[in-house]
């Protein structure tokens, strides 16, 4: 029986078909016949958009008018992906489009692969505010995604010769039919120039003079949600310059000059930074920071003040959250907009910063944490650098009334110290939330990153484990597991993700799983299909997928998966009758940040070995090794489906706390991995039998660290295989031209820099390599193998994102239901 829909989406058939032919007709003046794959995309899209139009609208009216508390997500990063075939999904039209296109000759998922990916992100944190947004509109809750048009995105990847070239990402060059810009909400944002002291009304005033402008011009998204009334909206700014071009300049006739400014003014949007995990103080990262913080704080006042009501009603009906420290500057800059231009005191300011203002904390990684120079904050912000100053006044006076004369800790919490504002410790101070990603984070914020804090005020901490939305990375990744789940449980999965445990019991149905064996096998030809096409890499479709996607970082030890290959390669090579012969395709995907030396070397190396191991007679039909390129959320869309075994092996502490690790289990991926980040509960909710956990704790590697001592350099000299697998970087096995290639990956392992291996690789690779064995085992008996699998499946419901937002909600915004 077809489902009652909520909403209003009601194009039929042949509805679809002629709209999208008149489209072709009236913007191309094109047929179905003679249209190009990219117009053919295009007049789907606007059809397809047409109808979430009508929503859009309806929703905006609904929130003009509905005296409600809003959201206002500010991230620096949405990774947004591709929007077709999600916003069909999304108005339960999948189908319906699908067989309209067919019969008007067109491919459906061919059209979708014309469209660019939205990267306007790095990884995680990118990424997870996209799935934010999905529930967010999903559960029919009124919030806004705001955050930078970044002319051009993530770089895309090209392996040349084992190394990776960055190529830019001009993602809007077709142009983009998801996007409408709303000049009418222009607003200015201004840098550099000085503070005017001025009274008034008997009181001192601030004015800021003498600045440079650069005009914020918003493009807004439509973010439809699953079978939802409510169409949210990611709003992204677009720097512009003032003037057209500089008119004095143009009548001389120095047109270089001419538009110089402008380009100025308009390299604010124009990219995205692309170091992951790591901080570096740009002049120009500052810039696109208060660039997007500032316009977005003008437009909800401006808001609040159209509809009606009073600043100081603010906390009512706006919530800010911010992702990560980027947006921090919002603080001040609400402060400056209440206290210069609506006559706030500060007190009453600060009592309304407080109360809207919550914090996500995404790392522990000390070299990600930001510290701007106050000097370049004055320089380029003036006023709001005075207010960060006594802000931190401040709050050294409660410190000293809360610590007495510590003089250590009180600088260590400070705002501003040794000359530098700590962002992390400004939305300590300023936000009336602050939370972690996994519970295992949230402990180390606690205990560790921000213990004196969480003294201070432990009611601000709270955990919220990150989740994946459901619809993208099942129902939309892996349409044929999505199926046969629905066939079995019914598709209350789908908005409800905890229904996914029905499923459980059907892991013991032999029935059931011969069904799920075949389509992850169907899954798995695909992408070895894929393979082939962009490799040129034959690899064996029953072979044992074992996949590692994510950033290239040290502290994920790809590295550690690469000595696990050379490991295999060297049993079956050197010692083939105790070598095990699972066949195994190891398949990466990872970019690294352009500056990061030793990331792009370890890329190198993995297609080093890549090269030897596919080549070899020895193992070539036993090992394959693969590095797709560019990997993107749409590429993980075709790797998700097709994984039997996810790797998730970082340092454990380090990642806080991976979401990958959730779209591979929810495609019925078993994990190997530490007990890190989400993993650890994960490991709870499916139990030691069905997932393979090994290595130090994160206990025991913070010990490690504080006894500054990692103890490598004994493994190394005592055991006998990890020694040999650390030598083949430099013995010449995977360096046929140049033997000192990789010999810093060797002199970091053994030696460091003062500490040897500073990710612990060769302390865990005794236990990754049992586990490694364990895993293999269950993966040879499939019986075995899907019942886990299938039981992974069923407990991966609590890693929906839609949970993760009520928990935000319950516990943070108190937001109501549209
Ligand atoms: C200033 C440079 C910089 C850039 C990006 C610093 C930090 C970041 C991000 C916070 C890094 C990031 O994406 N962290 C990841 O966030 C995910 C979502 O919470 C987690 O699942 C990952 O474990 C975490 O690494």
């Amino acid at each position: 029986m077809a489902k009652m829909k909520k909403t209003e989406y009601k194009l039929k058939k042949e509805q679809i078909k002629s709209t999208i032919s008149s489209k072709l007709r009236r913007y191309y003046g094109k047929t179905v016949e003679t249209a190009t794959p990219d117009q053919l995309y295009k007049a789907c899209a606007i059809t397809v958009r047409d109808e979430i139009m009508e929503e859009w609208a309806k929703s905006r009216e609904l929130l003009e008018n509905g005296h409600k508390k809003e959201l206002y997500y500010l991230s620096f990063e949405f990774l947004m992906g591709r929007a077709l075939g999600n916003n069909i999904m999304n108005i339960m039209q999948t189908d319906l489009y699908r067989e309209a296109l067919d019969e008007l000759g067109i491919d459906l998922s061919a059209i979708e692969d014309v469209e660019n990916d939205a990267g306007l992100g790095n990884g995680g944190l990118g990424r997870l505010a996209a799935c934010f947004l999905d529930s967010l509109s999903t559960l029919e809750l009124p919030a806004f995604g705001c955050g930078i048009r970044y002319e051009y995105g993530l770089f895309k990847q090209k392996i040349v010769d084992g190394y990776q070239i960055e190529m830019p990402d001009p993602w809007l060059e077709d142009g983009n039919v998801w996007e409408i810009e709303r000049p009418e909400d222009s607003v200015e944002v201004h840098y550099n120039g000085s503070v005017e002291e001025y009274f008034e009304d008997g009181r001192m005033k601030f004015r800021h003079v003498g600045y440079n402008t650069v005009i914020a011009e918003p493009y807004d998204m439509p973010i439809s949600g699953y079978d939802s009334k409510l169409v949210n909206t990611l709003r992204l700014w677009r720097a512009r310059s003032p003037q057209i071009i500089n008119m004095n300049e143009f009548n001389r006739g120095d047109y270089a000059m001419a538009v110089k400014d402008k380009e100025l003014a308009e390299v604010v949007s124009q990219i995205l930074y692309p170091e992951d995990n790591h901080y570096e103080g740009k002049m120009l990262r500052l810039k696109q920071q208060y660039f997007f913080v500032s316009a977005t704080i003008q437009w909800i006042l401006s808001k609040q003040k159209r509809r009606g009501h009073g600043l100081w009603e603010l906390p009512k009906y706006v919530q800010i959250h911010i992702n990560d420290t980027h947006p921090t500057i919002a603080i001040p800059e609400m402060m400056r907009i209440l206290m210069d231009d609506e006559g706030f005191g500060w007190d009453e300011a600060w009592d309304i910063v407080q109360k809207i203002f919550a914090y996500t904390n995404h790392t522990i990684m000390t070299e990600a944490l930001e510290k701007w120079p106050m000097s370049m904050v004055e320089g380029l912000l003036p006023r709001v650098s005075m207010i960060i100053k006594e802000i931190d006044r401040r709050q050294r006076e409660n410190l000293y009334n809360r610590f007495g004369n510590d003089i250590g800790k009180i600088e260590y919490m400070a705002v501003i110290s040794n000359g530098n504002v700590n962002m992390a410790n400004l939305c300590l101070t300023a936000c009336h939330s602050i939370n972690g990603v996994a519970a295992l984070h949230t402990d180390i914020l606690k205990n560790e990153t921000f213990r004196d804090y969480h003294i201070l005020s432990p009611e601000k901490f709270k955990n919220v484990t990150n989740g994946v939305t459901p619809r993208r990375w099942l129902l939309k990744a892996n349409p044929k597991l999505a199926g046969i789940i629905t066939e079995t449980i019914g598709d209350g999965w789908i908005k409800n993700a905890q229904n996914l445990e029905k499923l459980e019991k059907f892991a013991e149905d032999s029935a059931f799983r011969d069904k799920f064996a075949e389509i992850k096998q169907e899954n798995k030809v695909k992408l070895a299909e894929y393979i082939k096409e962009h490799n040129g890499i034959i690899v064996d479709p029953s072979s044992l997928f074992d996949v590692q996607i994510k950033r290239l970082h040290e502290y994920k030890r790809q590295l550690m998966k690469a000595m696990h290959i050379v490991y295999r390669y060297k049993m079956i090579t050197e010692n083939p009758s105790q070598a095990s012969m699972l066949p195994e395709t190891f398949i990466f995907g990872a970019k690294a940040a352009p500056g990061y030396h030793t990331a792009k070397l370890i890329i190198k190396l993995i297609n080093n070995i890549a090269n030897v191991v596919n080549n070899d007679p020895r193992t070539k039909d036993i090992l394959k090794v693969v590095f797709i390129e560019n990997y993107s959320v749409s590429i993980a869309e075709k790797i998700v489906a097709a994984a039997n075994l996810s790797e998730q092996i970082s340092t454990a502490s380090k990642e806080a706390s991976g979401t990958g690790n959730m779209k591979l289990m929810l495609n019925g991926a078993l994990t190997i991995g530490t007990l890190d980040g989400a993993n650890v509960e994960i490991a709870e909710r499916v139990g030691l039998d069905n997932i393979y956990i090994f290595g130090l704790t994160s206990q025991e590697v913070l010990n490690i660290y504080a006894s500054g001592h990692s103890g490598s350099a004994e493994v190394y000299s005592q055991n006998m295989v990890v020694k040999s697998i650390v030598d083949s970087f430099i013995d010449g096995t995977f360096t046929p031209d140049n033997q000192n290639l990789f010999q810093e990956i060797y002199h970091s392992l053994v030696f460091g820099h003062g500490f040897a291996d500073p990710y612990l690789l060769l302390r865990d690779f005794e236990s990754y390599l049992d586990a490694g064995h364990r895993m293999a085992k269950d993966f040879q008996t499939p019986d075995v193998w899907n019942k886990k699998a299938i039981i992974n499946v069923s407990k991966a419901g609590y890693f929906s994102s839609d949970r993760s937002i009520l928990d935000y909600n319950n516990t943070i915004w108190g937001l109501e239901k549209i």
